[in-house]
């Protein structure tokens, strides 16, 4: 049965976005992407691919824009409907940028630097951009500009959603006003995907800018390149295959993924490899992995006739700004800035 587009008077608002930083991953997947195909039957949805975070560390120009292509494309092929979400580019809506910089005014060096993803980039950098540090503020944009009521992330986002919610909640007592809502997290716990890890390191988070891309599944992987990236994904030591985040992580990390494509639970899972060692059960995996994401790569390459996303987002683009611009208005005005016609 077809679904009516969602009404934009839906009681709740979530905000969510996805830099075009790399390749997307499972992980992306199953922390964030799933939950927004879920979430927009019982919200208004904005979805955002936010290219401008990902100029926070250096991006060839072809490929960014490509990039930022195809994320827009993953989000339709995972099951975001552009008739029911809103789809669309950060930078397209310039009152991102403009809310950052006022919303910078009012976050502290300190905080900045504290946020554990700015560490962990930083080291990985020669050259460290002042826009790695405040990244977490343009973020705090992108979800405050809409009055989000919710922000689907993995757990990775946790700490960048509190200083979102900080900065609320600090603008709003200084004007003694409701300016921003604050905005509560979605994160699924980890045995649900909030924290999906690299396949050959069990101990680092599966991100789209890993130095290690052979323990990234891909979301536009090949059935071949998945299976041979989960034949060679490290195990624990023993043999049985059961989920104990501290002492199985490895095996841990690829029960979740197992449970999350084939809907069976960590427990039945567990039985049914009881007798098993972790080749079949690698080789099981695979199969239920390459049977989630070929659906996906099926529509993705469907969108990908010339002109198809782009629509999509140039209307994305006309419903979000509109959303925007009378929060960006109102916080303008309440510092003292002077309207114009
Ligand atoms: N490994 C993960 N497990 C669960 N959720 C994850 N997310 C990212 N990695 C995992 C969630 O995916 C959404 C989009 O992430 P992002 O593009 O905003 O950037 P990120 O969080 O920094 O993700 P990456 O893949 O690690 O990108 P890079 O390497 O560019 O920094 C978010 O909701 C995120 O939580």
């Amino acid at each position: 049965m077809v679904k009516p587009p969602a009404p934009r008077n839906m009681a709740k608002r979530v905000f969510s976005g996805v830099q075009p930083s790399g390749s997307l991953t499972i992980g992306n997947y199953l922390g964030a992407l799933r939950n927004f195909a879920k979430l927009q039957y019982e919200a208004d949805c904005l979805f955002c691919v936010v290219d401008l975070h990902a100029l926070t560390v250096p991006q060839d120009p072809k490929e960014l824009h490509q990039r930022t292509l195809d994320v827009a494309r993953i989000f339709v092929a995972s099951g975001i409907d552009p008739n029911r979400a809103t789809i669309f580019v950060q930078s397209h809506v310039p009152a991102h940028s403009e809310l950052s910089w006022l919303l910078e005014c009012t976050t502290y060096d300190g905080e900045l630097r504290r946020m554990t993803q700015y560490k962990d980039k930083a080291s990985r950098q020669e050259v460290v951009t002042s826009g790695l540090l405040t990244y977490p503020v343009l973020m705090a944009a992108d979800i405050l500009l809409y009055q989000s009521d919710e922000v689907p992330v993995g757990d990775d986002q946790k700490q960048h959603l509190e200083l979102a919610r900080d900065i609320a909640v600090r603008v709003n007592n200084r004007f003694d006003e409701e300016i921003f809502k604050v905005p509560k997290p979605y994160i699924p716990p980890r045995a649900a995907g909030g924290r999906i890890m690299n396949l050959q390191d069990p101990y680092e988070k599966m991100s789209k800018s890993t130095e290690n891309p052979r323990g990234n599944i891909g979301i536009l992987d090949s059935p071949d390149e998945i299976r041979k990236k989960i034949r060679s994904a490290v195990t624990d030591s023993g043999r049985e295959i059961y989920y104990d985040e501290e002492n199985k992580a490895a095996v841990s990390n690829l029960m979740v993924i197992y449970s999350l494509c084939s809907g069976q639970s960590l427990d039945e899972i567990q039985s049914n490899y009881a007798d098993s060692g972790y080749g079949d059960f690698k080789k099981d995996l695979a199969e239920v992995v390459v049977e989630t994401l070929t659906p996906i790569q099926k529509r993705f390459a469907e969108l990908s006739e010339p002109g198809v996303i782009e629509a999509i987002l140039a209307e994305g683009r006309k419903k979000a700004e509109p959303l925007a611009l009378p929060t960006l208005n109102r916080f303008r005005d309440r510092l003292g800035l002077l309207t114009h016609s």
